[in-house]
């Protein structure tokens, strides 16, 4: 049997996979959750009728919202994710020597668990290294309690819709801000040039008044809308920091020079939009 999973982000636009099996299918304290075996992506989660990410293209944006903030700050110790309950960012995080303590900050334990069951061949268990401490928890009150603790943030976050609208406010980023230890950089999820402008434009207003370097950079992500996405690099510490450090141990499947570099490269209707 093979059906077609469509997805309705926006309601002008629609996306399809096709899908092979179903591999569960749950409601949770707070969401749809199901995990899929694709025909072409390999496994693949939805949240509440939206996909999250494949096995076939989330390096794209697992190795670019981690190691863009990562690679400015140089040799981060302490990192925070917000949400990445599915394990991709943290195992990029793990590639770094330097680091002594990722905290992953996710609501939903069934994502961490039925993610380490059906992306184990993609993520292997970053959760067993001891570095790694989950928090099962709001990430709100996590980052009032810890002002200037973390070398870099990561907002792993679903698209702003209901609970998570939250995580795109002024507020949010503000606490983000505070978090950062000096020289700290976050990266946030930061949706869809073509779709989301206003929304971006929004954000990088707040971004500017809170840090001097803020900037905006895309990666291609086939199974999102659009054909990829945008993240929100916010920091004192200018990205270009990043072009000269080493990478960490391990492979990287999407990013390379040129394409750290040329990621901050913008359509001209949307740079002028961003940045006048
Ligand atoms: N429109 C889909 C956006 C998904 C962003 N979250 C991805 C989570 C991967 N760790």
């Amino acid at each position: 049997m093979s059906i077609w999973f469509t997805e309705e982000l926006h309601p002008y636009y629609r996306k399809g996979v096709r899908v092979k099996r179903v591999l569960a299918d749950e409601q949770t304290q707070y969401q749809h959750l199901q995990f899929v075996e694709t025909e072409f992506f390999g496994n693949a989660m939805i949240l509440d009728g939206i996909i999250q990410l494949t096995e076939r293209d989330n390096m794209g944006y697992h190795e670019m919202i981690v190691h863009v903030p990562m690679l400015a700050v140089g040799k981060p110790k302490r990192v925070l994710i917000v949400g990445g309950g599915d394990g991709g960012s943290l195992q990029q995080v793990l590639r770094y020597d330097s680091v002594e303590e990722a905290v992953v900050c996710e609501l939903d334990q069934r994502v961490v668990d039925l993610s380490r069951e059906y992306f184990a061949a993609s993520f292997g268990d970053p959760w067993a290294d001891p570095r790694s401490k989950l928090l099962v928890r709001d990430a709100f009150g996590y980052l009032e309690e810890n002002p200037g603790q973390f070398d870099v943030i990561i907002s792993d976050t679903t698209d702003p819709i209901g609970m998570a609208e939250r995580l795109f406010s002024d507020e949010f980023q503000k606490l983000v801000v505070r978090a950062l230890a000096p020289g700290g950089a976050a990266a946030t999820q930061c949706e869809q040039p073509f779709f989301d402008t206003a929304l971006i434009k929004t954000i990088y207003q707040s971004a500017k008044t809170l840090t001097k370097n803020p900037a905006y950079y895309y990666a291609n992500i086939p199974t999102y809308p659009g054909g990829g996405i945008g993240f929100m690099y916010v920091s004192d510490t200018p990205w270009t920091n990043g072009l000269i450090t080493a990478y960490p141990p391990g492979e990287n499947k999407y990013l390379n020079p040129e394409i750290h570099k040329g990621a901050f490269a913008l359509p001209e209707f949307f740079r002028k939009e961003l940045y006048g």
